[in-house]
């Protein structure tokens, strides 16, 4: 295929309700869409979803932006791509930066599937059409706003929640959920605020029932976790460390997980993402989808990669309207039933709605041919 053109929404959507985590406090989320275009007219779209702090990980919008024009675009536009495979592989010689290299590979499989006129799951194995989902909550550390806010989810059909966590705010919160959602399917996520003298500390957390922790320790850490899954008995889950299938034979290889939060952008796109995928298939680990507080775009990506039924735990994939008053595509991304629906038009299956995108955001044009 024959790359045109590729133009670029810079967009900023307010959140409903300021997202507080271990790092940092987020009011505004900024993103772009990527728009590739091809010798036919056909549109790929992407969605590049870093922070503009690098507190997460070390990716930010702005480095993003600058490997995509100054190095990934030059890689794409120089070669004749047959298919969306060849992507990653031409992004090998670009180091690291997976978001930047995500946001243009899963835009390439976009618009492969809408050349051929599929669904983009039809290149996935084993797929449903409606996938159930979870809802991430922030910090909140009013402890009846906070119970309240999650009686609303649980109201709304979320059929699992993920609540973060911090030194200073872990046991209280936990136990104020479990005392009035004993059942709930309950996990907590660190973001890598504490460490290893917290061991003995974090071992408390065994007694509520919990799905899994995520990502207590720092994000290049394996032997911290390691240890700390050795001592308790609850399932540690990677996320920030998990940037590449070796991540995953490592964090495997030396037990410093039971699971893996599969983030398609974190690992570079959809064909790293696949790899990860068998390896955890192959070796019995525990995987399941997360998410980036993403667009439609990058949403619709989610709800295609996770249409397959490997990802049986609830994923962090919400409906539009958990994070966003609008979303940026023609039909809002909607839950029924704990559920939400495999977009089913070609390619990630959605439509963008110029309109909302010029509303939230500027368009300009990166490449031309
Ligand atoms: O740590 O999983 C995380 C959002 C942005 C960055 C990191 C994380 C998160 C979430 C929310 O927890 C995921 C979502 O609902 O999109
Ligand atoms: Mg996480």
């Amino acid at each position: 295929m024959k790359i045109h053109r590729i133009d670029r929404y810079c967009v900023r959507l307010p959140l409903r309700i300021p997202f507080v985590t271990s790092y940092g406090r987020l009011t505004e989320k900024a993103f772009d869409i990527l728009v590739v275009t091809d010798e036919l007219g056909n549109c790929g779209l992407g969605e590049l979803v870093p922070f503009e702090q690098p507190d997460y990980i070390e990716e930010t919008i702005d480095t993003a932006r600058i490997i995509i024009e100054k190095h990934l675009i030059p890689l794409m536009t120089n070669s004749d791509i047959q298919h969306p495979k060849e992507v990653s592989t031409l992004f090998d010689e670009v180091k690291g930066n997976q978001m930047a290299k995500s946001s243009l590979e899963t835009a390439i499989w976009d618009l492969y599937a809408k050349r051929k006129g599929k669904s983009l799951k039809e290149y996935f194995y084993d797929t449903r059409e409606r996938i159930p989902v979870g809802v991430s909550v922030g910090i909140q550390t009013d402890l009846t706003k906070l119970t309240d806010q999650i009686g609303k989810y649980v109201e709304q059909g979320y059929q699992r929640v993920k609540l973060k966590i911090r030194p200073g705010y872990d046991l209280e919160p936990i136990e104020a959920i479990r005392q009035e959602f004993p059942d709930i399917l309950l996990m907590v996520d660190a973001n890598s605020a504490y460490t290893i003298k917290d061991i003995s500390y974090l071992k408390q957390l065994d007694a509520y029932n919990l799905a899994m922790i995520e990502q207590p320790f720092a994000a290049n850490d394996f032997l911290d976790h390691a240890q700390l899954q050795k001592e308790i008995k609850t399932d540690i889950c990677l996320d920030e460390n998990i940037r590449t299938l070796k991540d995953c034979e490592l964090a495997f290889a030396l037990g410093s997980c039971r699971a893996i939060n599969l983030k398609i952008p974190r690992v570079g796109g959809i064909t790293e993402a696949m790899k990860i995928v068998d390896f955890c298939k192959e070796k019995g680990l525990f995987v399941w989808l997360g998410g980036m507080f993403e667009s439609g775009v990058g949403r619709a990506l989610n709800l295609q990669f996770a249409s397959q039924k490997i990802f049986t735990f609830p994923g962090d994939i919400s409906a539009s309207d958990r994070y966003y008053f609008e979303d940026i595509l023609s039909e809002p991304i909607v839950i029924q039933n704990g559920e939400i629906s495999v977009p089913n038009g070609q390619g990630i299956g959605i439509s963008l709605s110029k309109e909302k995108l010029l509303k939230y955001g500027t368009l300009e044009t990166i490449y031309t041919k």
